[in-house]
């Protein structure tokens, strides 16, 4: 078989680049390890930024993001009793888009249904051979059968464990990471959320977040040891805990009911260089990883996908190199900064077991300028309603 591009990995980063690419008339096929239910069952991001809105509109599948999403024009963030709200309209004049990342990609899946797109399922033995090459070919397994596809170029949009960044070379290759010293438990909960934009809260005992998908479910998580895990949780003793960490108001409104979902997911900053080897590009968390204090996990996978897809577009329309080879340059610009605002953030909210009490002094200095100086919040504004592509 042969197509333009394969893309391996069916979560956001490969089918929104696929439906860009079918879009244009350029034929991909996609590689997903796992089942389509599997991947729409995972809970993961709920923060659009406005160039994922724009990307979603262009490959055809924003009309159900604009009719059931909520945009927000700001959040609230708390530190024991005291709150402040960040305008991110009053600083930057766009909002972010609340629109979780499970119907993000169920909106994928159906355009790419719908347009007859192949994607292959349970694929197993994913190798990619000949990426340094003008010839990539990918060999892999379904249902114990083995299959060959010849191609120009390979996506890897496989995440954080998946094979493409490993088929670059460990010579060619570099990596920088940060490992937090503590997890996020989060749980899902068919109740009305707390407020109607989202609460950074830093407290003495840790960071809470409440968030929401719609005015009927809502997503809130704790800071959490490491070693903790989701059953070591009672329902009940979530909510008690996120009460300690949210201003009495808040907690008092707090409406808490059973968790439709419990997880537990550990923080990191990670970066891949380069994001290309020959005509292999890495594509979201393939490349890298953020903290998802700041919500730039999923929109900075839109933004590799906004530079390839604009680069194999004009490779395949004249014939130009510049998009493709500019790449993985313009993608790790953009990168690098999203990783600081989450880093930044993050230590900006969250308590760190090694933290003396200078530490403690430093951090609420910290909030309390972000409280009182413009500049500072229209920074912190313009990084979370997301920096130009
Ligand atoms: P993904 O990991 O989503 O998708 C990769 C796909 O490749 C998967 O479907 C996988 O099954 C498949 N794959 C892997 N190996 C393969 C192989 N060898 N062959 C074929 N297919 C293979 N971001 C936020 O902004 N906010 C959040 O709150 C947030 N929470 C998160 C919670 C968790 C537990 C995790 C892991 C991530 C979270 N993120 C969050 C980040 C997340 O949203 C990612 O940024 C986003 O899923 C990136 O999308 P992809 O790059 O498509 O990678
Ligand atoms: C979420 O709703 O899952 C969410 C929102 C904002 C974040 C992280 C997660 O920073």
């Amino acid at each position: 078989m042969r197509t333009a591009v394969v893309i391996i990995g069916g979560g956001p980063s490969g089918l929104l680049l696929s439906q860009l690419l079918h879009v244009h008339g350029i034929d991909t096929v996609v590689l997903e390890r796992k089942t389509k239910d599997y991947v729409l069952n995972r809970v993961r991001a709920g923060v659009l930024e406005r160039g994922m809105l724009d990307l979603m509109r262009q490959a055809g599948v924003a009309d159900r993001m604009e009719k059931e999403g909520h945009s927000h024009s700001g959040t609230v963030i708390s530190y024991g009793e005291k709150t402040f709200r960040i305008d991110f309209v009053e600083h930057t004049g766009h909002a972010v888009m609340i629109y979780g990342q499970t119907e993000v990609t169920r909106d994928l899946y159906e355009a790419h249904e719908e347009t007859g797109g192949k994607i292959d399922f349970n694929v197993e033995n994913v190798v990619i051979h000949n990426a340094n090459t003008d010839a990539p070919h990918v060999i892999y397994k379904v249902d114990g059968e083995s299959r060959r596809i010849d191609c120009d170029f390979v996506a890897g949009c496989d995440g954080f464990h998946g094979v493409s960044r490993q088929t670059i070379p460990l010579d060619v290759r570099r990596e920088y990471e940060k490992i937090y010293p503590f997890g996020w438990l989060g749980i899902l909960s068919e109740t009305p959320p707390v407020h109607h934009e989202l609460i950074y809260a830093a407290s003495k005992r840790g960071f809470a977040l409440c968030s929401m998908r719609n005015e009927n479910l809502s997503r809130y998580y704790i800071q959490c040891a490491l070693s903790e895990k989701p059953e070591d949780w009672t329902d009940e003793a979530f909510w008690e805990e996120l009460k300690r960490r949210i201003p009495t108001k808040q907690a008092e409104e707090l409406i808490t009911g059973p968790s439709i979902e419990k997880s537990i997911a550990p923080l990191r900053s990670f970066v891949t260089e380069p994001m290309r080897w020959g005509r292999l590009f890495l594509c979201g968390d393939a490349a890298h990883i953020v903290p998802p204090t700041g919500a730039k996990g999923l929109n900075t996978a839109a933004s590799d996908v906004h530079y390839l897809f604009n680069g194999l577009r004009d490779y395949y329309g004249n014939g130009t190199t510049d998009g493709i080879d500019s790449y993985s340059t313009k993608a790790l610009a953009r990168v690098w900064k999203a990783e600081r605002f989450s880093w930044w953030f993050s230590s900006l909210m969250h308590r760190y077991p090694d933290q003396s009490e200078f530490d403690l002094k430093m951090q609420i200095a910290e909030i309390e300028f972000l409280r009182t100086n413009h500049a500072a919040q229209k920074a912190m504004a313009e990084n979370y309603v997301g920096l130009p592509y």
